[in-house]
C-alpha cells in the first residue's frame, strides 16, 4: 500500500482532482468503474504525478496506506450509494470515505450516520470551481467528523484555491452534512448572483440601448470595483462573444431557456422547511423554469404592456450607473439571505458553522468567488453574532447609498416593462425586515376568523380568540 490518496469516479471532475492530488505530491490510486478511463488518465497524465491504476474495487483499497482516503467522486444519488455498498466491506475501522459530488446532505447524513456504525468515517464534501477548480484549486466544503478532518485537512489544504492572502480555500464545516448544506446554499447564491447579473443586462440593452459588446464593457468596468467577481468576469467574457456562424453576438444565438441541475432548487426546498426567507434565491429559480415554459411564453407574447422606451446615450450612462447600485444592493440581499440559511440549517441539525469562515473560503475557486467575501468575512469576524449581513454597519452604509437608485431603477423596469424579479424581491426583502408594522397582524385576524387560529396580542401575553361569529367579544385561546 503505497497511496496516500485514491480517487474513484474519473469522469471530468474525479479526473481533474486525483491530478490536483499527484502534482501536490501526493501518490493517488485511481479507480473507476470502467476501466478504460482509469488507463487513459495515466497513459496521459501519468508523467504529472504518482498514480496507482486499479482496476478493481480490491486492488483499489490495497493500494491505499490506512487509514484509508478514498473519493468518490460519482454522479449523486444511487450512484454514490452503489459505490459505497461496494467498498464499505473492504475498508477496516478508522478508513475515511470523502464524497465529492454533489449529494443531498439529508443523504450525506443517512450515508454518515451508517457507515459510523462500521466505524468508517464519511465524509461529505462539497467541492465547487467545477472542472478547472477540480484541477487548479476548488474550494472544498467537508463535512463529517473533526477526527477525520485531523488527517484529511493538510491534504485538502494543499490542493484547495488560496485567497488572494494565501489562505487555503478549505474548512471543516461540521460534522455529518453540513459540508454538503454550505455546497447547496453556495449554488443557491450562486443561481440568484446569476439572475441579479441577467437583470442588469436585461435593462441595460431594452432601457439603456447598449449592444451586448458594449454591456461588455459596462461589466468589465464593474469587475474593477466591489463587483469584482468571477461571474461578472465571465458574463463580460460571453456577452463579448461573437458567433461565428452567423457573425451575431452569441447570447442573441442560444436559445432563452436556462436549464438546472437540482441544487438552487433543493436551496429553496429546504429553506421552505426551515423557514428561512429566501426570496431572492427562490425568484432566481422560478425565473429559470419560468424561461423554460416555450408554450407559456409564446400564448402570452400578445398580452399587452409597455415596451422599453431607449434612452438617450447620456441618460444610459447614468442609468448603467445606478444598475450598478442596484446590483450591488441587490447582491447583499441574496448574501444575506443565503447566511441567513445557513445559520437555519446549523441551528435545526445542531452544526456549530462559523460563518466568517465559509465567507473566507468562498473567496477563491468556487464560482461566486469574489471581493466582496472578504467583506462578509470581515462583518462576521467583526461580530460572530450578527444577526444578519444588514446589521453590519459597512453593508448599512452601503445599501443606504443604493437605495434612491435601487427603487429608481426598479420604478424603471416596473414602468417599462422589464421583468426584474430579483431586485424586486430583493428590494421587498429590505423592506420588510426594516417595516415597523406588516400585514401579518391582519393576517392573524382572518386566520382566527376562518380558523379560529388564535392570535398574540401587543399589550398582553397570553393568546387569543374573537367569536367572529358571534357577539365578536375576545376570550382566551
Ligand atoms: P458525472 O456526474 O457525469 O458521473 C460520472 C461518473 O460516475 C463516472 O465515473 C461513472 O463511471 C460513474 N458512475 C455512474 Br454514472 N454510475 C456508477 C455506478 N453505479 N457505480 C460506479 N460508478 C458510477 O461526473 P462529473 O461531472 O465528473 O461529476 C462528479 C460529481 O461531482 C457529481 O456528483 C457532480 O454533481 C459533482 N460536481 C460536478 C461539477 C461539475 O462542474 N461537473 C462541479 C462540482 C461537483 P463510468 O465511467 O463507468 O460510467
Amino acid at each position: 500500500a503505497s497511496a496516500q490518496i485514491g480517487v474513484t469516479g474519473l469522469a471530468v471532475m474525479g479526473r481533474n482532482l486525483a491530478r490536483n492530488f499527484a502534482r501536490n505530491g501526493y501518490t493517488v490510486a485511481v479507480h473507476n468503474r470502467t476501466a478504460a478511463k482509469t488507463r487513459a488518465l495515466v497513459e496521459e497524465f501519468g508523467d504529472e504525478g504518482a498514480f496507482v491504476a486499479a482496476e478493481s474495487a480490491r486492488e483499489f483499497v490495497d493500494a491505499l496506506e490506512r487509514p484509508r482516503r478514498l473519493v468518490i467522486m460519482v454522479k449523486a444519488g444511487d450512484p454514490t450509494d452503489a459505490v459505497i455498498e461496494e467498498f464499505a466491506p473492504l475498508l477496516e475501522p478508522g478508513d475515511v470515505i470523502i464524497d465529492g459530488g454533489n449529494a443531498h446532505f439529508a443523504d450525506t447524513r443517512r450515508r454518515e450516520q451508517s457507515l459510523r456504525e462500521q466505524g468508517i468515517h464519511f465524509v461529505g464534501t462539497g467541492v465547487s470551481g467545477g472542472e478547472e477548480g477540480a484541477l487548479n484549486g476548488p474550494s472544498i466544503m467537508p463535512g463529517g467528523s473533526a477526527e477525520s478532518y485531523a488527517s484529511l485537512g493538510p491534504m485538502l489544504e494543499r490542493i484547495a484555491a488560496k485567497a488572494p492572502d494565501g489562505s487555503p480555500c478549505v474548512a471543516h464545516i461540521g460534522p455529518d452534512g453540513a459540508g454538503h448544506f454550505v455546497k447547496m446554499v453556495h449554488n443557491g447564491i450562486e443561481y440568484a448572483d446569476m439572475q441579479l447579473i441577467g437583470e442588469a443586462y436585461q435593462l441595460l440593452r431594452d432601457v439603456g440601448g447598449y449592444e451586448p459588446a458594449e454591456i461588455a464593457e459596462v461589466f468589465r468596468t464593474w469587475n474593477t470595483g466591489r463587483l469584482d467577481s468571477y461571474l461578472i468576469e465571465i458574463t463580460a467574457e460571453v456577452l463579448s462573444h461573437v458567433d461565428a456562424a452567423t457573425g451575431k453576438p452569441f447570447v442573441d444565438v442560444v436559445q432563452d431557456r436556462a436549464e438546472q441541475k437540482g441544487t438552487g432548487r433543493w436551496t429553496v426546498q429546504i429553506a421552505l422547511d426551515l423557514g428561512v426567507p429566501v426570496s431572492g434565491i427562490a425568484e432566481a429559480v422560478f425565473a429559470r423554469s419560468l424561461s423554460g415554459h416555450a408554450e407559456l411564453r409564446a400564448a402570452s407574447r400578445d398580452l399587452p404592456g409597455p415596451a422599453p422606451a431607449r434612452l438617450d446615450p447620456e441618460a444610459a450612462k447614468a442609468f448603467a450607473d445606478k444598475v450598478e447600485q442596484a446590483l450591488y444592493a441587490s447582491k447583499i440581499v441574496s448574501y444575506t439571505q443565503g447566511f441567513h440559511e445557513i445559520a437555519g440549517g446549523a441551528a435545526e441539525y445542531d452544526w456549530d458553522i462559523d460563518q466568517g469562515e465559509v465567507a473566507a473560503i468562498w473567496r477563491a475557486g468556487c464560482i461566486i468567488r469574489a471581493a466582496f467575501l472578504d467583506r462578509i468575512r470581515s462583518a462576521y469576524d467583526a461580530d460572530p453574532a450578527l444577526p444578519s449581513l444588514l446589521s453590519d454597519p459597512g453593508f448599512a452604509k452601503e445599501i443606504t447609498e443604493a437605495q434612491p437608485d435601487w427603487r429608481d431603477v426598479i420604478s424603471t423596469a416596473v414602468t417599462q416593462g422589464v421583468p426584474t424579479p430579483g431586485f424586486s424581491a430583493a428590494l421587498a426583502y429590505y423592506d420588510a425586515l426594516r417595516a415597523e408594522r406588516l400585514p401579518a397582524a391582519l393576517t392573524q385576524g382572518q386566520r382566527d376568523f376562518f380558523g379560529a387560529h388564535t392570535y398574540r396580542r401587543i399589550d398582553r401575553e397570553g393568546s387569543f380568540h374573537t367569536l367572529w361569529s358571534g357577539d365578536r367579544s375576545e376570550v382566551e385561546g
